[in-house]
C-alpha cells in the first residue's frame, strides 16, 4: 500500500466528516470506517468513465448501505462526475446535488437509489443477471463485448434484511460469478453491537448458498482488499468479502454506535485530524490526491472505454448482425410498431384476464428480445413467464426467471435488470402478496424507472383460499403511491391495451392486475379509452354515473340494465387507471365525470380511493372469507340486482 493511498483515504475521512458536520446531519461512522474499501475499489478496480457516464460496459457499483452517501459523493467528485466541492459543502441541503441518500437520475454517477437497507444488494443481483444474460447473447470467443462486474458495498444492516437473503440465495443458485459484495463488517449498527441481534456465521451461511467467501482482517489495508477482489473476480461464484473495519475510524468515539449517524462536534473533527496526522486545510483534496484519482480512475476509465471501442470495431467487422443487435439492446431500440399476431378475443367470448395477460405477454416476449422476467413460483397461476426457457447457468440465454417464493427480492431484482440497461425487467405474483414487495415498487417509482409488476387473483373472487389470499386494501396501496400506474383492466381488450401502454412507459413503473375467474369480453370497452384512464362505456340520459373497473365492470353494466328496466337511465364509466385519468385535461375529466353528476363507484376492494370521484362506494372494507366463488358475489352483494338496489337506496 502506497503512502498516497493513506493520504487519499484520510482526505476522504476528514472532508466527509466536515461535510456532515456542516450539514448538521449525516452518517460519519461508515465514511471513516469504509473509506479504504471504496478508495481501493475505485482506484484499482472500477472501470467507469465520467466523460461517458452511461458507457454500457462500465462496472456497476451499488452502495447498498445508502447512508454512506457522503463517501460515494466524494468518490464521484474525485472521479470527475460533475459533483463539485460546493456540492459537497451543500450536503443534504435543499435542492442540492448531494441529497441525504444516493438518488438515481439526480446525482451523476449514481447507478441506483439506495437507503432502504437490503434493496441495493438485491437489485445488484438483477444487474448481474442482466450482464450475464447479455454476455451469453453477444459474446464470441475472444470478443467479450459485454464483460463487466457488479460491485456492492453493504453493511451489517443490509445482511439482516430478509430481502437480501432472498436475493443472495437466488444469486448463489444462479452462480452469478461477476457479482462481488464488499461487506463493511464493523460489528456495530445503529442501536449498538451487531451481537445484540446476530449470532450467525456469515461464512457458513454464504458458502451454503453457493457463494465464495473471503475474510479481510485489516480493513485499512488496500492491498489485502484488492487481492481479495482479484480472487473474488476469478471465483466463478458470487463472492462476498467480509472486510473487518472500525466504525468511525479515527474519531474519539470510534468503534461505538454513537458515531453511526450523528455529525461530529468541531472538537471531535480536530481530534480526528490529530489522530490521522492530517493537516490539509478544510474542505480540501490536495493536488496529489486529485492527481491520483485523475490517473487511476478518470484516465484508466477513459482508456478502458477506448479499449472497448477497439474491441467493438473488430466485433462489428466480424459479426455485423450481432453488432447491430447489440446497439439496439443498448439503446432499447425496440418498439412494438404493429400488433400482427397479437392474441385477440371476440366480443362476447369469455376469458380470465390472467390468461389474456399470459398470452399477450408471450406475444410481447416474441417481439421484444430484451424482455426478461418471471413469477414467484406461481407461473401456473399468474400465467406470466419469460421466453427462451428457464434462465440459469445451463441456459444463460433464457429469459424466464424462476424467482422462487421470493417476492421482495424478485421485485428489487426486476429493478436491477431495468436499471442495468439493455434489458427490461418484469415479474409476477398473487396480488395479495404484493404486500411482500411493495418497498421495491416504491423504489422503482422514486427512481422513475419502468419496471413492470403483474399480479393475478386481484379480488376476493380468489374464493376457497380465504382471507389470507384475498386482496382488499392492495389496490388502494398502489393507487396511493405517487408515480405508479396501477391498471385494473376489465376484459381482454382493456388488458391488451394496458400491457402495451405499460411497455411504452419510461418514467414510471406499471402495476397490472388480473382476474382469476373468466370475464366476458365486452363490446363496449375501448383501447383508446384505457389510455385516458377512464372513459364512458354506456351513455345514459340522467346525471347518474356508475363508476367501476376490472371484473366488476361487466356486473356494473348488468346493474345499469336492471336500473334501466326500472326507468333509471345511468351512465357507466370504466376506470382502469386512476393514475392516467388524473393526468387528463380538465375538459376530458369533465366530459367523463361532469360536475353535478351523482356517482356511485363499484369495486371488490377497499372503498377509500373511490371517494375521490364518487359520493357513494360499493366496496369491501372487511377481510375476505373462504368459500367457492359461486357464493362470493351474493355474499358481498356484487350482483346486478343488489348493486341496483343499493344505488336506489343510497344515491338516487
Ligand atoms: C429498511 C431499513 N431499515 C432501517 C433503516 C435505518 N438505518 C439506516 S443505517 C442503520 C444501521 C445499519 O447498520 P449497519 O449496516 O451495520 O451500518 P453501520 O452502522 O455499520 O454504518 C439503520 C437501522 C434503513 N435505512 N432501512
Ligand atoms: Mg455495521
Amino acid at each position: 500500500m502506497k503512502s498516497i493511498d493513506l493520504k487519499c483515504i484520510n482526505s476522504l475521512r476528514v472532508v466527509g466528516a466536515e461535510a456532515i458536520t456542516k450539514a448538521k446531519s449525516g452518517h460519519p461512522g461508515i465514511v471513516l470506517g469504509a473509506a479504504p474499501i471504496l478508495h481501493t475499489l475505485f482506484t484499482r478496480q472500477m472501470r467507469i468513465n465520467s466523460s461517458d457516464e452511461k458507457w454500457f460496459d462500465r462496472d456497476r457499483f451499488v452502495l447498498s448501505a445508502g447512508h454512506g452517501s457522503t463517501l460515494l459523493y466524494m468518490l464521484l467528485h474525485l472521479s470527475g462526475f460533475g459533483i463539485s466541492m460546493d456540492d459537497l459543502k451543500n450536503l443534504r441541503q435543499k435542492g442540492s446535488k448531494t441529497p441525504g441518500h444516493p438518488e438515481y437520475g439526480h446525482v451523476p454517477g449514481v447507478e441506483i437509489t439506495t437507503g432502504p437497507l437490503g434493496q441495493g444488494i438485491s437489485s445488484a443481483v438483477g444487474m448481474a443477471i442482466a450482464e450475464n444474460h447479455l454476455e451469453a447473447i453477444f459474446n464470441k470467443p475472444d470478443y467479450s463485448v459485454v464483460n463487466h462486474y457488479t460491485y456492492v458495498m453493504c453493511g451489517d444492516g443490509d445482511l439482516q434484511e430478509g430481502i437480501a437473503m432472498e436475493a443472495v440465495s437466488l444469486a448463489g443458485h444462479l452462480g452469478l460469478g461477476k457479482l462481488v459484495v464488499l461487506y463493511d463488517s464493523n460489528d456495530i449498527q445503529l442501536d449498538g453491537e451487531v451481537a445484540l441481534a446476530n449470532t450467525e456465521d456469515i461464512k457458513t451461511k454464504f458458502e451454503s448458498m453457493g457463494w465464495d467467501y473471503q475474510l479481510v482482517k485489516d480493513g485499512t489495508n488496500c492491498d489485502d482488499i484488492n487481492n481479495a477482489i482479484e480472487i473474488a473476480k476469478q471465483s466463478g461464484k458470487p463472492s462476498i468479502i467480509e472486510i473487518k473495519t472500525v466504525i468511525g475510524y479515527g474519531a474519539p468515539n470510534s468503534g461505538e454506535s454513537s458515531i453511526h449517524g450523528k455529525p461530529m462536534p468541531e472538537e471531535d473533527i480536530k481530534a480526528l485530524r490529530k489522530n490521522l496526522g492530517y493537516d490539509e486545510p478544510e474542505f480540501t483534496f490536495a493536488n496529489d490526491v486529485v492527481e491520483y484519482y485523475k490517473e487511476n480512475v478518470i484516465e484508466r476509465g477513459i482508456q478502458a472505454e477506448e479499449d472497448w471501442d477497439m474491441l467493438l470495431r473488430s466485433y462489428q467487422n466480424l459479426y455485423p448482425e450481432e453488432y447491430k443487435d447489440l446497439l439496439r439492446f443498448i439503446s432499447d431500440d425496440f418498439e412494438l410498431t404493429d400488433t400482427d399476431g397479437i392474441p385477440t378475443y371476440p366480443d362476447g367470448s369469455e376469458e380470465s384476464t390472467r390468461k389474456v395477460m399470459g398470452k399477450v405477454l408471450d406475444w410481447i416476449s416474441s417481439k421484444l428480445p430484451n424482455f426478461m422476467g418471471g413469477s414467484a413460483d406461481l407461473t401456473a397461476s399468474t400465467m406470466v413467464k419469460g421466453a427462451d426457457g428457464i434462465y440459469g447457468e445451463d441456459n444463460p440465454r433464457g429469459r424466464n426467471i424462476k424467482f422462487g417464493v421470493r417476492e421482495h427480492a424478485m421485485a428489487a431484482i426486476t429493478n436491477g435488470i431495468t436499471l442495468h440497461g439493455g434489458m427490461r425487467g418484469f415479474c409476477a405474483g398473487f396480488f395479495v402478496f404484493s404486500d411482500y414487495l411493495k418497498p421495491a415498487v416504491r423504489q422503482a417509482a422514486i427512481m422513475n424507472i419502468p419496471s413492470l409488476f403483474f399480479f393475478s387473483h386481484d379480488t376476493v373472487c380468489v374464493g376457497e383460499d380465504g382471507p389470507t389470499h384475498q386482496p382488499i386494501e392492495h389496490l388502494t396501496m398502489f393507487r396511493a403511491m405517487p408515480n405508479v400506474n396501477l391498471f385494473r383492466p376489465a376484459d381482454a381488450r382493456e388488458m391488451t391495451a394496458a400491457l402495451l401502454e405499460g411497455i411504452k412507459a419510461n418514467t414510471y413503473p406499471t402495476v397490472i392486475t388480473s382476474s382469476r375467474q373468466a370475464l366476458p369480453n365486452l363490446s363496449v370497452t375501448s383501447s383508446e379509452g384505457v389510455l385516458k384512464g377512464a372513459y364512458v362505456v354506456k351513455k345514459g340520459k340522467s346525471n347518474y354515473i356508475l363508476l367501476s373497473c376490472g371484473s366488476e365492470l361487466s356486473i356494473t353494466l348488468d346493474a345499469a340494465k336492471v336500473l334501466e328496466e326500472k326507468g333509471i337511465d345511468v351512465t357507466v364509466v370504466s376506470m382502469p387507471s386512476m393514475f392516467l385519468f388524473d393526468k387528463q385535461s380538465k375538459e376530458y375529466k369533465e366530459s367523463v365525470l361532469p360536475k353535478g353528476s351523482k356517482v356511485m363507484a363499484i369495486e371488490m376492494g377497499a372503498t377509500l380511493p373511490w371517494y375521490k370521484y364518487a359520493s357513494y362506494v360499493k366496496g369491501i372494507d372487511t377481510y375476505g372469507a373462504s368459500m367457492p366463488i359461486k357464493y362470493i358475489f351474493d355474499y358481498y352483494g356484487f350482483t346486478a340486482e343488489k348493486i341496483a338496489e343499493e344505488f336506489i337506496e343510497n344515491v338516487k
